[in-house]
């Protein structure tokens, strides 16, 4: 396999709230499976995240929790930093687009991308009416307007987007809009914003969206296609607010006026990138090598929301700011990225009760803080991977998480280490014996093991992470059945070639296995690899077969998962 380079983002979150399993299912344990697997396969990868903190989301609940919105949004970015630690999510950097470290290069790169866009002619400058809280005394952008849809009807719509329907919103063609800060109704009043002539770039968004057809989920690829096909609206790019990256425009008409927040969040990726490469003590320019070099693949992680920002807007904001000579084509300065990948929301499920929609404010998420006081990370990942709402929702089920752990990971996968490694120590003075023996079942065991990472790679090269996970749980199984079927606890007292024969192949399983879980379950295949004493490299993919040698010494069986029960009622 060629090695490459590649640039893998997961969304960045707002930092204005604690992480649940929703996020984590929707774009994070993705990104982190497959980044895992891409260098496991020897790619060199960048992993970038960080915290959305500009725009009204941090604004709004600044105001709620009564703290400054600098000291709100830099609590919320440790909060993140810390969840996603714990479940093993390992960021090269986790910036964040006003935490002090990364703002000034993040607001120079963004001033850069609107000046460039500017330069090019695709902003056009408009006096229009925004809504206007009199009683606040400010305008209302985005979340600081909620409604009725104008596309579905949903009464779930904010000034930006409908949460229904995923469409950008008009504020001015809101029905019943209300101000979120006061709870009155809006005026419009006279501004000015810059808007974005998205529909100049419909051609090439178009053309360069169809060369995807095929390689992209078909829910991305069908909502970006279908906005173009309606036509791409222009879009304010600037908001009347105070907290974000003013507009660097010499014009009085910008005064006290910030890029909006979906404008300077993607520019995120690039700018975390830039600052990171800088602290391993690189130049400022670095960051080309990954954002403008078409050997690089660029793969953003996203949940469905997003769709319409990362394979609309972002694009056409990166070929925005291509010169003018070089903007027929598809390539130019900064490159688009090489896929969008987009989980649908993960819902809740609670025994007795219907599927919901995760809300902090219904009290119905799982803080993923919580979780780690109680549990593993495993355990969490596994789940979350075994119904990953990749093609259509799915809902968390706290029982489901139970019955999953104790019927699949333990009994499964734990037991068949537990039960090889245990009989090992036991019986064979735990070293791998010799397989002297073998017939068809060894050799249809061994060819199961043999083929197992070239499928499972194909299937995570398409980022088809929960059939990848079933297949590794089918090499368990598999296991588990060619140890029943021997009976090695028989074979021990009246054949021991055979019985070490199959010992042999079941620990050659269990090296296989290994590897092949390390990108979905990290912490556990570590303790595999201790238990089997393996090299430090046992996360690299072509190892998956180096079989162990006779008398390899192993190490102490651990257990690897424990029986959870759910809380008894009270
Ligand atoms: N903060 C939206 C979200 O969490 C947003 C993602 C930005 S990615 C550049 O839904
Ligand atoms: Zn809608």
């Amino acid at each position: 396999m060629s090695k490459k380079r590649y640039l893998v983002t997961g969304a960045l979150p707002y930092s204005n709230g604690r992480l649940h399993v929703g996020h984590i299912a929707g774009a994070y344990l993705p990104a982190d499976i497959y980044v895992r697997f891409l260098r496991a396969c020897g790619h060199d990868v960048l992993f970038i995240c960080g915290s959305d903190d500009n725009g009204v989301a941090a604004l709004k609940t600044a105001r709620e929790e009564n703290l400054p919105v600098e000291e709100l949004t830099a609590k919320y970015n440790e909060s993140q930093r810390r969840a996603f630690e714990g479940l093993g999510i390992h960021f090269d950097v986790y910036g964040g687009t006003h935490q002090p470290r990364y703002t000034s290069t993040h607001e120079q790169l963004s001033q850069d991308f609107f000046r460039k866009i500017h330069d090019q002619g695709l902003f056009v400058k408009k006096r229009t009416s925004q809504l206007y809280d009199e009683q606040a005394g400010q305008f209302l952008p985005d979340r600081f307007v909620k409604g009725h849809c104008h596309h579905c009807g949903s009464a779930n719509a904010y000034g930006d987007q409908c949460e229904s329907c995923g469409q950008a919103i008009d504020p001015l063609l809101l029905v019943n809009p209300i101000s979120t800060l006061t709870g009155t109704r809006p005026q419009p009043r006279d501004t000015v914003h810059w808007y974005m002539q998205l529909g100049r770039l419909q051609g090439r968004l178009q053309q360069w969206l169809e060369s995807k057809r095929n390689n992209w989920r078909t829910g991305v690829i069908n909502f970006a296609l279908g906005q173009i096909e309606v036509g791409l609206p222009e879009r304010a790019m600037t908001r009347d607010l105070h907290w974000g990256v003013s507009v660097p425009l010499d014009d009085p008409d910008a005064a006290g006026k910030v890029l909006y927040v979906w404008f300077d969040a993607p520019i995120g990726y690039v700018s975390f990138t830039a600052q990171l490469l800088q602290d391993r003590g690189g130049s400022p320019v670095d960051y080309a090598h990954y954002w403008k070099d078409p050997d690089c693949r660029i793969v953003h992680f996203i949940g469905e929301d997003n769709t319409i920002f990362h394979a609309i807007t972002w694009p056409a904001m990166l070929l925005a700011t291509h010169d003018s000579d070089s903007i027929q084509g598809l390539k130019g300065e900064y490159q688009l990225p090489h896929e969008v990948v987009a989980n649908n929301f993960l819902n809740i499920k609670f025994s007795g009760k219907e599927e919901e929609k995760i809300s902090k404010s219904r009290g119905t998420a799982i803080w993923i803080e919580d979780y780690l006081q109680q549990f593993d990370p495993d355990p969490l990942r596994y789940y979350l991977t075994a119904i990953a709402p990749e093609s259509a929702r799915t809902a968390y089920d706290p029982d489901d998480f139970y019955h999953r752990n104790n019927s699949e990971l333990l009994a499964t996968l734990g037991n068949f280490y537990n039960r090889t490694l245990t009989f090992a120590a036991r019986y064979l003075d735990n070293k791998v014996p010799e397989a002297s023996q073998q017939q068809a079942l060894e050799d249809q065991q061994l060819n199961h093991c043999r083929s197992a990472p070239q499928q499972i790679a194909a299937e995570l090269e398409r980022c088809r992470f929960k059939s990848a996970l079933a297949l590794v749980m089918e090499l368990a199984r598999s296991g588990n059945v060619y140890f029943d079927a021997r009976q090695p606890w028989k074979s021990r007292k009246d054949n021991l070639v055979d019985c070490a024969t199959t010992i042999n192949i079941c620990l050659q399983t269990c090296r296989t296995l290994t590897t092949l879980m390390t990108p979905f379950l990290p912490f556990s295949a570590e303790k595999c690899a201790q238990m089997l004493q393996l090299p430090a490299d046992y996360s690299r993919w072509s190892s998956a077969n180096d079989w162990l040698p006779p008398g390899h010494l192993l190490g102490v069986a651990e257990i690897l998962y424990r029986k959870l029960e759910p809380p008894a009622e009270t």
